[in-house]
C-alpha cells in the first residue's frame, strides 16, 4: 500500500552539507519526495514537535539542537514508506546503525543523528500534518 512518512534532514546534516547526499539516497531508494520545506525551526515549534519527549533528560538539548540552524522537512511516499525510511536512516544511535545507513554515514552522536523519521503510520500522519497542509501534498 502506498503510504506517507515524514522525514527531517536535521541541522547537523544541513550544516555539514550532507543534505544533497541524503536526498540522493532517498531518491535512489525509490521513495518519492512529495513536498519539501527548508527553514530554521523555532525552539517553540521544535518543542511542540518533540512534545512526546518532554521531561526526558535530553529534551532541552534536543530543542537547542533542532532550532540551531535550518533543517529540511520532507513528506515522503511509497510502498511501506514508514519502515523503508526508518531502515534507510538506521538506528537512533549512529554507533549501532547498520553499515550504509544515513545515521551510520552522517550521524555523529545519538543527539546529532542527521535525520528524523516517523515511527508508525499514525505518527506519520500527524507529523506530516504538523508541517504540511493538505493542499501542499499530491
Ligand atoms: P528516533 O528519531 O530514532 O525515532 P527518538 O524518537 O527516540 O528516536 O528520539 C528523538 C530524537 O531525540 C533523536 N533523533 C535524537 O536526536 C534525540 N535523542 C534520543 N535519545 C537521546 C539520548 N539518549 N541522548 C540525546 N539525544 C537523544
Amino acid at each position: 500500500m502506498n503510504t506517507r512518512t515524514l522525514a527531517i534532514i536535521k541541522p547537523d546534516a544541513v550544516r555539514a552539507k550532507r543534505a544533497g547526499k541524503i536526498l540522493s539516497m532517498i531518491e535512489e531508494s525509490g521513495l518519492t519526495v512529495d513536498a519539501a520545506r527548508m527553514f530554521r525551526l523555532t525552539r517553540e515549534l521544535a518543542g511542540e514537535f518533540y512534545a512526546v519527549h518532554k521531561g526526558k533528560p535530553f529534551y532541552e538539548g534536543l530543542l537547542d539542537f533542532m532550532s540551531s540552524g535550518p533543517c529540511i522537512v520532507l513528506s515522503l511516499s511509497g510502498e511501506d514508506a514508514v519502515a523503508r525510511w526508518r531502515n534507510l536512516m538506521g538506528a537512533t544511535n549512529p554507533e549501532a546503525a547498520a553499515d550504509g545507513s544515513i545515521r551510520k554515514l552522517y550521524g555523529t552522536s545519538v543527539q546529532f543523528n542527521a535525520c528524523h523519521g516517523s515511527d508508525a503510520p499514525e505518527t506519520a500522519a500527524s507529523e506530516t500534518a504538523f508541517f504540511f497542509s493538505g493542499a501542499e501534498l499530491p
